[in-house]
């Protein structure tokens, strides 16, 4: 098969790039900005299996296949060991261990987003290996390399622009997951005919080498400094929690609102008015008659002719799962148990909750009427 990075050059333009990364690695890094993370999904939280054999995160592509073997889909998977941000989060596994020396392999992961030419690009992510991650020696040929990517694309998918970050030249742990350590690339910026940014992960060319191989990274996050004139997002769209059927809002303010034009997404598609949704070309975007399929995570890209600009994303939840005390009563059946509760235990108060007769032992006795975030204490009264 033909090999090539994610951006669609041979793999020999690898060394091309080799000089790039000294010059990226001696640049000053980017400005701090507070700005939004242009990710979906940029924690790697959400997951399901999609071109490789174990789940890998959601809205994020990998391209995984071996130097001689070709497409491999056992590259990389998510694993809750190797998070490092949200708690119950997962972070991704690299598995160079799948390659063999003269069988090397290679694994691109990466998302793509839009962008508009002279918007300014860093990336950002947490990333480590293991000690005997074959990433970390040079002796093989091919050599590998372990990079963070961001990458312009034209209308036509055509590279434009490739900018490669070393992670093993800028310090990549070597201590595995708890060594998993931030790493900020340089600020980029867009060039001219730009429509599509790619950023992403990249391991190349790796292999077995025994145990404490391996190479992972986490939370990565895209920060955006639009061009002078472009609007400036002034009040993000907010989480929404909702009861099914109801109809909610998502709102973005912009400063500079002259000629702007919205585009509200759900998982980085465009939304077109129909069905539940209205104001999709607004700043308001009404969903009417919430059901599961509107649940996900929303943003709005706001675009004028300075260039565009992406909301945080903010999600839509149906409040569908409830979380009930049970209270367990041991008797023999026949005994009547009267079960009370309490919000203090001093003074305390008991309010009778159910008359139960045990029909089995142990018998569970559900408290439907208590509010989920309140306290409450119980008790089962025998009646003789
Ligand atoms: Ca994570």
């Amino acid at each position: 098969m033909k090999q090539s990075t994610p951006n669609g050059k041979p793999l020999t333009s690898l060394k091309r790039l080799f000089p790039l990364i000294t010059i990226l690695g001696l640049a000053a890094w980017g400005a701090d900005i507070a700005n939004a993370n242009d990710l979906v999904n940029g924690n790697l939280d959400a997951i399901s299996i999609s071109s490789q054999n174990n789940p890998t995160p959601n809205n994020w592509t990998v391209d995984a296949f071996r130097t001689l073997s070709g497409t491999h889909f056992d590259g990389c998977s998510s694993e809750p060991w190797c998070n490092v941000a949200d708690p119950s989060g997962y972070g991704l596994f690299f598995k160079p261990f799948q390659g063999t020396v003269g069988d090397e392999i290679t694994v691109h992961f990466y998302q793509d987003n839009p962008a508009t030419p002279g918007t300014k690009f860093t990336l950002s992510g947490y990333a480590a290996g293991e000690a005997n991650y074959s990433g970390f020696f040079s002796t093989n040929t091919p050599v590998p390399a372990t990079l963070f990517s961001i990458v312009f694309l034209n209308s036509g998918g055509t590279v434009l622009a490739s900018n490669v970050y070393d992670l093993v030249a800028n310090g990549l742990p070597s201590s595995g997951p708890a060594s998993m350590a931030l790493f900020t690339t340089p600020q980029v910026t867009a060039p001219v005919g730009t429509v599509t940014v790619r950023a992403g992960a990249s391991m190349y060319n790796t292999y077995g080498t025994g145990g404490g191989q391996s190479f992972f990274v986490d939370a990565l996050d895209l920060v955006s400094e639009a061009p002078p004139g472009a609007p400036v997002i002034t009040n993000q769209p907010s989480h929404k929690t909702v009861s099914a059927g109801a109809t909610t809002t998502f709102n973005v303010g912009v400063s500079n609102a002259a000629g702007v034009t919205y585009e509200w997404q759900l998982y980085s598609t465009n939304l077109v008015n129909g069905g539940s949704i209205s104001g999709a070309a607004t700043p308001t975007l009404t969903v009417t008659g919430v059901s599961s399929s509107d649940v996900g995570h929303y943003r709005v890209r706001v675009t004028n002719g300075g260039g565009t600009v992406l909301s945080s994303e903010a999600s839509l939840e149906i409040v569908g799962i409830s979380f009930y005390p049970v209270i367990r009563i041991e008797g023999k059946i026949g005994d009547v148990n009267v079960v009370e509760y309490s919000t203090a235990l001093a003074p305390t108060t008991w309010i009778p909750l159910s008359t139960n007769t045990l029909t089995t032992s142990p018998q569970l006795v559900l408290d439907t009427t208590s509010p989920g975030n309140n306290t409450r204490f119980y008790r089962a009264v025998y009646q003789p």
